[in-house]
């Protein structure tokens, strides 16, 4: 772990709301882990922007007779509300279509352009005779050609994961006629170049995940192709060049360039010289598995054909994607769940609970299920972590008017609570440090767990001896849980925090701090239930809400 990271989660399109597939598999993960990092004391800076550009914000945008610069701007202050609400705490949230952005992305190209790593090349493009306007990416439909796939967008197909060189049977997806071709000139990155390069690079770096590893390293064996980085489109950045008049880049062109433009003013706003941050810190791009190929190819190649100038990516935990209620989801049948939406129903804790739980650090999908989801707050959130806290903390209220007592020595019982205490910090740390935040949370749970028994067996209300340390460990161990679940459920950290007495929040403690904090002679504050029961006839109905179940 160095001191400084980077931390950044694939760059929303500023084109419709966040729903909790987004969060899940990107947007979660990366704030729990710079929440985390922070309490490690590394300074870490969590950036994130609206990826502004594109053809379907262009499409959309027209479709609601706005100009895109204004459609764009909507989205990125709804987003920036919803991932607010839900808690993720980004330092900095900024868009592609930033000037900062604009001009980085144009030097770039001049550096690629400049190193030999651009050609010019003419290319024959759909064209649409009846929209009269050439037809980039979105704009037509068409067969995969690698896995056949059909009805898929021509710059990426959804089944297989590849972008195509050339759809098969294209459509116009603004009239459905079938487009002619017409010429006209393109740049082109070569990605070709950098097979072998990229191959070692993802040889020796531990830090990346091993299953996409793998399939990465096939695509580079089945033979990379030059990437074309231009679009006949009005709306992106502009070529730098007299003659790309009325040419921008291509979306991915630009987008992951905002993780380090963003970053750098950010940071340098701060007085910090960004580029120097940068190129000293570890960096993390979260992601889910379907831009892997941009992840770990394109952008890699980008930064090595600038020289290394900024840094690689030491870390691109990428995830799986999230259905619900076992089916894919899809914005067009409805069968999703807007995360404001969401907020409505239940805290946002509940959610970050339920996703992370459900949420390995592998590719594999992950099924958000309502019954699932209701057995889990219910019986784990509730049942066991609500429940101690309020347990330990109540009893202390009743029976020690809220002062935790001297505990006097030790039983067999309180000397094996003490080892767990001691324990604790350093298993979950080592967790999260790998990115297995649910195995993480899962073993705070289970100290929760052990607390819960260990105050059951010694039974402090029969007032025995023993009773002092049952109810000192209890209330520390109740202390440990705030520092350690305060990356995962902050809202509920801050709850336990104030409840045991303690001034300032608990995100601003330390991952050291989870030991005993809570001193013999300490006062609490008034403890209260910290979560209220998810209700099976409120699911029903949300269940409902979704449409028809096949
Ligand atoms: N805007 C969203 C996606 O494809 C896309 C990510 C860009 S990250 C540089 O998931
Ligand atoms: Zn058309």
């Amino acid at each position: 772990m160095h001191k400084k990271a980077i931390i950044t989660s694939a760059l929303p399109y500023a084109n419709g709301e966040i729903h909790l597939g987004h969060v899940a598999s990107t947007y979660l993960p990366a704030d729990i882990t710079t929440r985390f990092l922070k309490l490690c004391g590394v300074e870490a800076y969590y950036v994130c922007a609206s990826d502004d550009f594109g053809t379907p914000i262009l499409i959309q945008s027209e479709r609601e007779n706005k100009t895109p610069a204004e459609y764009v701007s909507h989205w990125n202050r709804r987003d920036c509300e919803d991932f607010a609400a839900f808690g993720i705490k980004f330092d900095y949230f900024y868009k592609t279509s930033s000037p900062e952005n604009i001009e980085f992305v144009q030097e770039v190209f001049a550096k690629l352009d400049a190193a030999g790593h651009i050609y010019k090349q003419e290319i024959i493009q759909f064209y649409c005779k009846h929209d009269k306007k050439f037809l980039p990416d979105r704009y037509v439909r068409g067969s995969c050609p690698y896995c056949m796939a059909e009805d898929q967008y021509s710059d990426l197909c959804e089944k297989c994961g590849r972008v195509p060189e050339e759809i098969t049977n294209p459509k116009c997806s603004l009239c459905g006629q079938t487009p002619t071709k017409e010429k006209t000139d393109h740049y082109f990155f070569k990605l070709k170049n950098f097979g072998a390069q990229l191959s070692e690079w993802l040889e020796k770096n531990d830090g990346l995940q091993k299953d996409v590893k793998k399939y990465v390293q096939n695509w580079i064996k089945e033979g990379l192709i030059d990437w074309d980085v231009t679009r006949d489109i009005h709306w992106g950045v502009p070529i730098p060049l007299e003659e790309a008049k009325g040419k921008v880049f291509y979306g991915w062109f630009d987008n992951h360039l905002a993780y380090i433009s963003t970053a750098i003013k950010f940071l340098d706003e701060k007085g910090i010289d960004g580029k120097k941050f940068w190129n000293s810190a570890d960096i993390y791009h979260f992601i889910g598995k379907d831009i892997a190929y941009h992840h770990y190819l394109f952008l890699p190649a980008m930064r090595m054909g600038l020289e290394c100038e900024y840094k690689l990516p030491d870390y691109i935990p990428t995830r799986g994607h999230l259905t619900l209620q076992a089916k894919k989801l899809s914005k067009s049948k409805n069968w999703y769940i807007g995360l404001a939406e969401f907020l409505e129903y239940y805290p946002a804790d509940y959610l970050r609970y339920y996703l992370v739980s459900i949420n390995p650090y592998s590719q594999d999908d992950l099924n958000f299920d309502w019954d699932d989801f209701t057995t889990r707050i219910n019986s784990e959130l509730i049942g066991n972590l609500g429940n101690f806290v309020n347990r330990a903390l109540g009893f202390t209220q009743k029976a020690f008017d809220g002062v935790i007592p001297d505990p006097g020595s030790p039983d067999e019982m309180d000397a094996e609570a003490e080892s767990k205490v001691g324990r604790f910090a350093p298993d979950v740390r080592l967790l999260l440090e790998q990115n297995h935040l649910d195995r993480a949370l899962k073993k705070i749970m289970e100290f929760s767990s052990y607390f819960n028994q260990y105050f059951q067996h010694k039974e402090p209300w029969k007032s025995g001896p023993g009773t002092a340390a049952c109810v000192y460990n209890s209330a520390n161990a109740v202390y440990c849980i705030a520092v350690a679940v305060s990356p995962f459920l902050p809202e509920s950290a801050q709850k336990i925090w104030e409840q045991l007495g303690l001034d300032g929040k608990a995100s601003d403690s330390s991952w050291n701090d989870i030991t005993y904090g809570v001193k013999p002679g300490h006062k609490l504050a008034k403890s209260a239930p910290l979560f209220a029961k998810v209700e099976e006839s409120d699911i029903a109905k949300y269940k409902e809400k979704l449409g028809p179940q096949k």
